[in-house]
Formats: C-alpha cells, structure tokens, sequence
C-alpha cells in the first residue's frame, strides 16, 4: 500500500480523498493555489505545498509543479480528484512515466474513451447498445443530410473529443445542417484542439442514466448501480439520486451489465462512470420503464465523479478506498452478487449562486454562519468552516449534501428536514432552489427529463422560492430599490422566545448583489480602471466606461462585438465557457463598445474585464 498520496484537487473532493487515505493509514500531500492558502483541504492534510497563483492554468493545471510538488513531498501516489487534470491522459501518462503510481484508469484506457468514435466502438464490441449514428468520423454536409434522410430529425453532431456539455449541436432540419456541422466543427478545434465530429440521431426527452463501476488490475469488473442524473441545468447536474425513480428491476439490470461488460471489454481498470441515455414514455409515475425501453450508451467519464457519494450510500462501498486500493494492486474483495442496494440517496450539490437571478455565481465574501444538518442520514462534504471566505476563482461548489433514507419517500422527506437546518450566512447558495424541488410534482413522483429545468419549469417559481427561503439581504431579489439593512434579535416575552427581524431602511447595504445575467455582469468600477487583479490576457484597459467583467472563470467562445460596435441592451457580448456551460454575456444596457479585451479561445478569470462600453 502506498505511504503517501499527493492530491491534485482542492475543496470538498481533495478532502474526500484524504479520509480515505486517512482510514487507510496513508499519508497526505496537498497542492494550493494563492487563492487556497486558507483552504479546508490544505488544512486537512499533513503538509501542503503552493503551487501557483490563483489562475488555474497557472497552479491546479500545471502539471510540473504538480509532479514537482509530488517530489519534494516524497509522495508515491498522485489521485486527480474530478476536474482540473482527472481526465487529462497526457497527465496520468507523466505520472506513469514518472516514479508516481496514478491513482485511476491507464492513460491508454483513458485516451480511447476520451476518444468519442472510439469509445462507441469498444461499447458496440461489446453489445452495449449506442446512439444510432456513425463510429466514424463525418466530413461533409452531404453525409448529415444522408443521415437525415434515412433516419429522420433531429441530428446530434458531436465533437470526437465532446464530452459534458461541449461540442454538440443539434439539427433539426436539412436546412440547419450546414451552420451546425460547421459550428460543431469549431467548438471541437477551439475546446478539444480536434475538429472531428460524428453524428448520432437526437433523443428529444432522455433521462440521464449512469452507472458506477470498479475494476481491478485482475480483471475483475463489479457495476455498483446507476445514478439519475437527470435533474440538470444547462448541462450542469444539480441534483443525484439512486437507485433512478424511472427504471424497473429488469431494465436497471439491463443496464448495470451492459456497463459491466463494456468496460469489461475494453480493458478498463480502476473507477469510472458509463452515462446512458434512456427514452422516457409518457407513463404513470408509478409504472416505471420495463425491460424494453431503450437505453444506450453516451460516454465513459474516467475520473470519479462528484455524485459517487450517492453510490456510496445506497451500496455501502467506499469508491475512494478502492480506488486508492486496485491502484496499488490490490484485487476487489467482492463480488456482484456481494452487492447489495440499501434504500434511496439523494446528492444535493450546494452552490453559491443565486437562483432568482438565473444562478449567477455569487460574490465571495466571508462565510459568517456555517452550520450544516446532522442526525440520522445526513452526510456533508465539504471543505468549510465558518469564517471562512468564500474563494469563487474556481467552481461555485461549495459542499454537498448527501441525504440517505429507506426508501424514496422516506429520503425525500429528510432531505428538507436537513436543508432547514442548514444555515449559512454570508454567501447565497441554491438551498431554496432544492427545497423547490423538493415538493415539485414532477421530481416528487420522478418524471422529469434532463428538459424539465431548462424548458419546462415556471422560472418565476424559483423566484419565490429564493424569496421565501433564501436570505433576504443576500438574495439580491427585491431589494434594487431601497437598502435595507436586516438585523436579527431574540427577545424573550412572558417566558417564551421570539425570533424578531428588525429592518433598517436606508443604511448602507451589507452585501452588493450581483447583477447582470448568467456569467457576465456589468459593473462601474471606477477605482480598477486599470484592470482587475487577473490579467486580460495580457490587454490593458485604458478605456473609461462601462467595464463588462467575467462573471466566472472560462474560456471565451465567441466574441461577437467589435470596438465602435453599437450594442443594445440584452445583445450578447461574447459566450464564456465556464464549467462545461455556454454563458451569453449579455449587455445590460445599450451602448458603444469601446475596447474589447478579450479574444476567441482565451481563458479569462473571474473579475477580468471582457469589453468596455460607453
Ligand atoms: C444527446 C442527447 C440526445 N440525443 N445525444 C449532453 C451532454 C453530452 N455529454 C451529451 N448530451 C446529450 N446527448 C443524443 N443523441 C441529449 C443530451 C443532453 C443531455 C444529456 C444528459 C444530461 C443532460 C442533457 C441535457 C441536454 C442534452
């Protein structure tokens, strides 16, 4: 077994490799940025080294330091964690190469399923059922048209190196065809540095199903379930639940073997995540889909991921320690038929974004309450403790929730008892909006599709219920007109306790609410005139005006303004790539673009100014 395990991640997932190591008796490394020096998993470990400034590119991406990190720490295993490097195999190649043992599938395995075509035709050898399409890559307009011709609309063009919700377009008629071959076709060069595509016949309402599996260096493939990951948000999950709702007995053994046998297959070791789509019929909630529904193969994701918690809890098995274990060549010590499903699990995944303003990320600040749920059930990971400030350069997570009950009804019904309690002041988080979901009939009696959030539900009732749960001076919602500052008091009358609200009208406010729409934000900030604190890619800004700034980290896509442009209110900016999510930057007010500081394929940070208006 290995002595000490460097951990490439930061936040809650660091610290969840790190119990792990801790229960194995496992020493543990971990890196920082600037931005982290005060991070939760920087103090959770035995030693911990900066690697970097706050700029991710320049720290938890880059890969010598990590590695040099590793050396200097004596370290002898590296564990990626999610994003950041997980599923960068030329990383775990160096790690392979180098005296560290990678804690994760080879490098091989994990450049053939980053490989879309490929993946699909390790998934066919094997019987698994894929999307009708091609497993070979489409050059021309006419080979989207044919395609259309013999099996009808709409198409999914994918990038070969897609994944999440990048490089996929979808073409609902042959007029359509060319713009979206060739807007795929640049979304793959621009994120994947690979133009590739193939097509697959689009599916209009799936459910988003995945399964957990475990393999050892043996050979020996154990499928731990599937998760429902259905409930999402431009592509972004929000909520996790198994076992799925949707899926009867027959169908959720259909599709737990078939991503047994798959990854069996194609040689695949240590932990991964096989996604499927399955159709969904209208049905009554309570005849859930029979062995017949069709399900297919989407993608292997090569990294744990943030809901393998929700596996954890219904099998009892800890994904982490077997990880850690298979890589140092252990054998798994059960088999399929030792695994057994315990109940129901829900994953909530805390935020800090405002969901009455179309989930803009929150502004850091100081977490002046933070006081998670317990009792029976009840998991938190996270990486905070009150006092803590919120470090936003990354990724708007900031803990997990993961609720356990007997069986749906019985979980649900702790999951709002433990979102009650859950108080955190400081910074805003989706909450309300789980709580919503919570008592909506179509998550309730589990109908809803991966459309429900992005095309079906009332968006004013996520309003409301920002503004009935969520706290009011942070909320951002209602108070433009008149600041009010909210103290609040317990008083004691006749022997009983009373919780009183005072509102003080026309004080200075407590926090600024964000403004604008999903990842951009106009913003006066007369006193930074000279650029944020990030760098623009090296532009300076000399103009005076209206700096439009980044709302989160990410990559810009698009750039659809020109110095001298006239803008309106409500056009788009440029579209910022964050977090696997297509933002528009939208302009708040009209206006003429003065300097634009920004170009297609730059990664810019938080704060970065993306244009300036007058
Ligand atoms: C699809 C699809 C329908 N048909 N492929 C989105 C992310 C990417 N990994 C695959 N995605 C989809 N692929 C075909 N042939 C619908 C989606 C999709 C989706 C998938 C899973 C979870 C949420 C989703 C939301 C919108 C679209």
């Amino acid at each position: 077994m290995f002595r000490k395990v460097l951990v490439a991640n930061r936040g809650e997932i660091a610290v969840r490799v790190m119990r792990a190591c801790e229960e194995l008796n496992i020493g543990t490394v971990a890196i920082y940025s600037d931005a982290d020096k005060n991070g939760g998993h920087v103090r959770y470990a035995d030693e911990a080294y900066n690697v970097g400034p706050a700029k991710a590119s320049e720290s938890y991406l880059d890969q010598e330091a990590i590695l040099d990190a590793a050396r200097k720490a004596d370290a002898d295993a590296v564990h990626p964690g999610y994003g950041f490097l997980a599923e960068n195999a030329e990383f775990a190649a160096r790690v392979e190469e180098s005296e560290f043992t990678w804690i994760g599938p080879s490098s091989e395995a994990m450049e053939r399923m980053g490989e879309k075509t490929e993946a699909r035709k390790a998934m066919q050898a094997a019987d698994v059922p894929i999307v009708p399409g091609t497993t070979d890559p489409v050059e021309s307009v006419d080979e989207v048209t044919d395609f259309g011709d013999e099996h009808g609309y709409p198409i999914a063009i994918k990038a070969e190196g897609g994944g999440g919700g990048r490089g996929m377009k979808v073409v609902q008629s042959e007029s359509e065809a060319e713009d979206q071959l060739e807007s795929a076709k640049r979304e793959g060069e621009a994120y994947f540095s690979n133009d590739s595509v193939y097509l697959e016949r689009y599916l209009e309402n799936p459910r988003h199903i995945e399964v957990q599996i475990i393999a050892d260096e043996e050979g020996n493939v154990r499928h731990l379930g599937e998760r429902d990951c259905s409930l999402q948000r431009r592509h972004q999950k929000v909520i996790e639940e198994g076992p799925s709702p949707a899926l009867s007995d027959e169908l959720r053994e259909k599709i737990g073997e078939s991503a047994r046998r798959g990854v069996s297959e194609a040689g695949y070791t240590n932990a991964g995540t096989v996604e499927f789509l399955v159709e969904e019929e209208e049905r009554h909630p309570d005849e859930p889909l029979g062995p017949d529904a069709n399900f297919y193969f989407l993608e292997v994701n090569t990294r744990i991921q943030v809901e393998h918690t929700v596996t954890e809890e219904i099998t009892n098995i800890d994904i982490v320690k077997w990880q850690i274990r298979v890589a140092a060549g252990q054998e798994l010590g059960f088999s399929q038929d030792d695994i057994t499903f315990d109940g129901h699990a829900i994953e909530f995944r805390i935020n800090a974004e405002n969901a009455a303003n179309d989930f803009a990320p929150a502004q850091g600040g100081e977490l002046e309450t933070y006081d998670p749920p317990g009792g029976i059930g009840v998991r938190m990971d996270d990486a905070l403790r009150q006092g803590d400030e919120i470090v936003t350069d990354y990724d708007s997570m900031i803990a997990k929730l993961i609720v356990h009950g007997s069986d749906r009804d019985e979980c649900i019904a702790r999951s709002l008892r433990a979102l009650r309690e859950y108080e955190i002041d400081g910074v805003v988080t989706i909450i309300p909006f789980h709580r919503l979901m919570l008592t909506d009939e179509r998550f309730t009696n589990g109908t809803h599709t991966t459309k429900y959030l992005d095309e079906h539900i009332d968006k004013s009732r996520i309003e409301d219920a920002q503004n009935q749960w969520g706290p009011e001076d942070i909320s951002g919602a209602g108070a433009e007109d008149e600041e009010v500052v909210e103290r609040e008091f317990t008083v004691e009358v006749n022997g009983k306790r009373f919780e009183v609200n005072l509102e003080e009208r026309g004080a200075p406010p407590i926090a600024a609410s964000g403004g604008g729409g999903a990842g951009g934000a106009t913003a006066e900030r007369p006193d930074s005139a000279g650029g944020s604190d990030g760098d623009s890619g090296g532009t300076e800004i000399t103009g005076e005006g209206e700096q439009v700034a980044a709302e989160m980290q990410g990559t810009i896509l698009e750039v659809n303004v020109a110095e001298g442009d006239e803008v309106a209110a409500g056009d788009v900016i440029c579209v910022l790539e964050a977090m696997k999510m297509e933002n528009d930057v939208v302009a708040e007010r009209g206006g003429t673009v003065t300097q634009v500081a920004i170009s297609e394929g730059e990664s810019v940070d938080m704060g970065d100014v993306l244009v300036v208006m007058d």
